[in-house]
């Protein structure tokens, strides 16, 4: 389950009262941005390690592949040749695979490995450094409202993370307020008002509306009612669809009409099945509005999960002064406890245990 650090800020000037700091993070498993460590509670480690054996099995069908590599006896050409046509199946792309098979290599060597079942141990450590970059904690708590802007293509499963991501940040006390700014198909407002519902949080909504002045009433509200977090639901879209992609645009400029400095997370919800497919969308979408985070969704059954390797190779060179772009969250189902932060380490060795 998650858990969160919270830190006191520094004194505010002029006596005002600075909100907490609290990061979104994944129990023993990732490095706290904010505040000491603090030792896991029994229930939310019991709950993780639940998570873990759900992730394997979700993960079991673009593991499986890999693993049939390392079935063998010897450490040679065939083996390597094996792994590199299974990562490139799993989607991992020619560019991280390259990069997966020296690292590996050079491990090998290294460690003197001579059994095939080494080498698996060894590609779990090597697929940990690549995955570590997109691996950070969504904090809130910063500004108040903390304003996050959810985007993706249609059918990603952006309305359920925003309902599953509410109900976490609703049990740790976060004051939530959604925005329904998909205002494109009234069943998708509807289907906001069911997790509001669910999770006892406000929502603002509007029949026919413009999703601009949606979101904007939604943070103004926010701000007025002492929120911590307000989240907006965007249609679904294409990149190709430029008009729909201006209207993106025009979403986040009016956020920043609303409230200086936000959105301060654009986030992009992929699905996990769509394998290279992901990685283009997400070139594109933060090439239009500058992304701050990924959610990959429908991990579970799916052949291409080596895309997250794709997506940490591409980060690295998005260009001068941007990291990776983090992903916060994976989803391996549709219930509630599906959706969990990304840990490089939990993923890697869930995909080759
Ligand atoms: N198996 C599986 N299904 C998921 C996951 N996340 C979401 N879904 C399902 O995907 C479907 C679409 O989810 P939505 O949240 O409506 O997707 P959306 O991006 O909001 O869709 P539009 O608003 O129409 O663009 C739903 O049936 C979800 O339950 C996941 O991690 N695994
Ligand atoms: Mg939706």
């Amino acid at each position: 389950m998650f858990s969160f650090f919270k830190k006191k800020p520094p004194a505010p000037a002029h006596g005002d009262v600075a909100p907490p700091v609290v990061a979104l993070i994944a129990d023993a498993a990732v490095p706290a941005l904010h505040g000491p460590t603090q030792a896991p509670h029994a229930p939310a480690a019991a709950a993780r390690s639940s998570w873990l054996g759900r992730l394997t099995q979700g993960l079991r069908k673009t593991g499986s592949s890999i693993a049939t590599v390392f079935t063998g006896t010897r450490i040679d050409d065939a083996l390597y040749e094996e792994l590199e046509a299974a990562l490139l199946m799993a989607d991992a792309g020619v560019g991280a695979t390259q990069d997966l098979l020296a690292d590996l290599k050079r491990r090998v060597k290294d460690a003197k490995a001579t059994e095939p079942a080494a080498v698996k141990v060894l590609l779990a450590a090597a697929l940990t450094d690549l995955l570590k970059s997109l691996e950070r904690p969504l904090a809130i708590g910063a500004a108040s409202p903390t304003v996050i802007m959810v985007t993706g293509v249609n059918g990603a499963g952006k309305t359920t993370s925003i309902g599953k991501l509410t109900r976490h940040l609703a049990e740790s006390n976060c004051k939530v307020l959604l925005a329904a700014a998909d205002t494109f198909r009234a069943a998708a407002r509807e289907q906001l008002a069911v997790w509001a519902g669910r999770n006892q949080v406000e929502i603002v909504s509007q029949e026919g509306g413009d999703p601009a002045a949606v979101t904007f009433d939604a943070v103004i509200a926010g701000r007025a009612r002492g929120c911590d977090v307000v989240i907006a639901d965007t249609a679904g879209r294409l990149p190709t669809q430029t008009h729909l992609m201006e209207e993106l645009k025009k979403i986040q400029r009016t956020i920043a009409k609303a409230q200086a400095g936000a959105p301060h997370e654009v986030l992009l919800v992929v699905d996990g099945n769509t394998g290279q497919n992901a990685l283009a969308q997400v070139k594109s979408f933060d090439a239009a509005l500058g992304l701050t985070g990924l959610i990959v969704t429908k991990l579970d059954g799916t052949a291409k999960g080596g895309v997250l390797a794709a997506i940490a190779r591409w980060g690295a060179e998005r260009g001068p002064g941007k990291g990776p772009v983090p992903v916060y969250f994976i989803g391996i189902g549709e219930q509630l406890e599906d959706l969990q932060t990304f840990s490089a380490r939990e993923f890697a060795q869930a995909l080759l245990s």
